[in-house]
């Protein structure tokens, strides 16, 4: 049997074992007798790092995960930025076991079962008004496709076959598809995978550290930014545009809030010139700026908007597209026997997932979950807004529950520095993100204030000892 020690932290001082947990994994693993770790090809992962020193993770619950040697980690960024309600919620996981016995599995074309309405007028009643039709998709990067495709597909049923450009946005992440990467304004997600989709251009990014470094909330200047759009316009002809798909907030870049009347801006311009405005809302949905939907934080209603993570609290991969009714009804032409829409997913609206959506969006309403983030917003941004001041911070940024702390890059080696925090407060027992040289933080909506000083403290202790 190859050594125990294959799943330990080898960087973990004296971890105290939990006696509960690590046995019975290592028992599961000498029964399959495989404690090796070659065969997983881990996504988004330093899959060789990793696996010399492995984080791996064996039980979860409200606002903790527990490591396979028993130590308690502090969950600072839910899950990844999707178990919104926290951890183990007991309505979620019944909803789930209930279905999975009930029934498994519904095709979901050409048949229903009635979860999948009653989700999606749940989520209809959510939305901004008049978002109200939901098609769904099985991860946000999906739903990004499906919301792109629908762009492209208004256009043409309605007559406007010529708008087939899409637009993103310069450091935007839409998931890993093609569609995704394309608009997606990524590097090194873009960059080894060819030319990507034809046809696509981007506007700048919002981010400026000259100008908004260490603002609290949303930033003064830059809703000129939204202008460039009109640059691509003059560029291109509206005549050939069908779409602009930005993030409200930009997450996996670093947290980069919109600027002060960016999003209308850009909505302005959009409506000048015939262009659908779709919000990508997978990681601002569900409460974490401190409305259900980001669109309701910054008063913009989009045209699409896609949604995953928080849908099902994490539990179950499920995705959605709201769509406005206009944008519905273009499609309902023709004869009612033919299919609108050539497009879906073999597990759109899962019975597993829709019942884990249901219970989900319970757990949010009991809780007052999805405004949670307003009341705390305030002493989660003292907290992170403590950290100005300490070794290589260059910028704090946050708003509802959302935080992005922007390290100097250690010269020669991007990244490593704020990689270097993230392991350090991992063997301090917090779990954030770190993406480029910036560390993001996003608790479950259930946080209390003693958590956010842990996070806060234990955060400034690692950047301290990373100087
Ligand atoms: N759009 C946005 C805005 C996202 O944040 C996706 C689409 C894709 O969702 P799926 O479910 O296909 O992963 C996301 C996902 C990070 C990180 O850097 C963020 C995401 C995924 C993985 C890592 O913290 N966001
Ligand atoms: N590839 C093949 C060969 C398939 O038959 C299907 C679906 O039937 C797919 C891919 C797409 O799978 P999904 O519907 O789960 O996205």
């Amino acid at each position: 049997m190859p050594s125990p020690g294959a799943f330990a932290c080898n960087n973990t001082p004296e971890p105290a074992v939990n006696k509960a947990i690590a046995p019975a994994l290592l028992q599961a693993a000498e029964a399959t007798g495989s404690l090796g770790m070659d065969a997983y090809w881990m996504p988004f992962t330093a899959n060789r790092q990793f696996k010399r020193a492995p984080r791996l993770l064996v039980r979860a619950e409200g606002m903790h995960y527990w490591d396979v040697d028993g130590r308690q980690i502090l969950d600072g960024v839910a899950g990844l930025w999707c178990v919104n309600a926290g951890h183990g919620r007991p309505r979620i996981v019944k909803a789930i076991q209930d279905q999975a016995a009930e029934m498994d599995f519904a095709p979901p074309f050409q048949m229903g079962h009635p979860k999948a309405f009653e989700l999606a007028e749940r989520l209809a009643a959510l939305a901004p008004a008049g978002m109200n039709k939901v098609f769904f998709a099985n991860s946000g990067s999906e739903a990004v496709e499906t919301a792109l495709k629908m762009a492209l597909a208004y256009h043409r049923a309605r007559g406007e076959g010529t708008r087939t450009r899409l637009i993103g946005r310069e450091r935007g992440y839409h998931g890993v598809n093609f569609g995704g990467i394309s608009v997606g304004g990524i590097v090194t997600n873009r960059k080894a995978f060819g030319p990507l989709l034809g046809g696509v251009d981007h506007i700048r990014h919002t981010h400026d550290l000259a100008r908004n470094a260490y603002t609290v909330g949303q930033p003064a200047q830059g809703a000129d930014l939204a202008d460039d759009l009109e640059r691509l316009v003059a560029l291109h002809d509206a005549s050939t545009i069908a779409a602009v798909i930005v993030e409200p907030v930009a997450g996996s870049t670093g947290v980069l809030i919109p600027p002060q009347g960016y999003l209308q801006r850009l909505r302005e311009i959009c409506d000048r010139h015939g262009i659908l405005l779709i919000f990508d809302e997978v990681i601002t949905g569900f409460g974490r700026t401190g409305k259900p939907f980001g669109a309701q934080t910054f008063g913009v209603t989009p045209d699409l908007m896609t949604l995953a993570k928080g849908l099902t609290n994490g539990c179950v991969p499920m995705a959605a597209v709201l769509a406005q009714q206009k944008i519905h009804d273009a499609f309902m032409t023709g004869s009612e026997s033919l299919i609108e829409f050539f497009h879906g997913y073999t597990y759109s609206a899962h019975p597993l997932a829709c019942a884990a959506g249901i219970a989900t969006l319970d757990t949010y309403a009991e809780e007052g979950l999805l405004t949670r983030a307003a009341a705390m917003a305030d002493y989660f941004a003292q907290g992170v807004h403590s950290l100005k001041g300490e070794p290589n911070v260059i910028d704090i940024r946050n708003i509802g529950l959302v935080a992005g702390v922007e390290l100097t890059p250690i010269e020669g080696a991007p990244t490593k520095r704020a990689f270097g925090v993230f392991l350090d407060c991992w063997q301090q027992g917090l779990m954030l993100r770190s993406t480029g040289d910036i560390l993001a933080l996003s608790p479950p909506l259930i946080v209390e204030r003693s958590h956010i000083d842990q996070m806060v403290e234990t955060l400034r202790g690692a950047i301290r000892r990373a100087a």
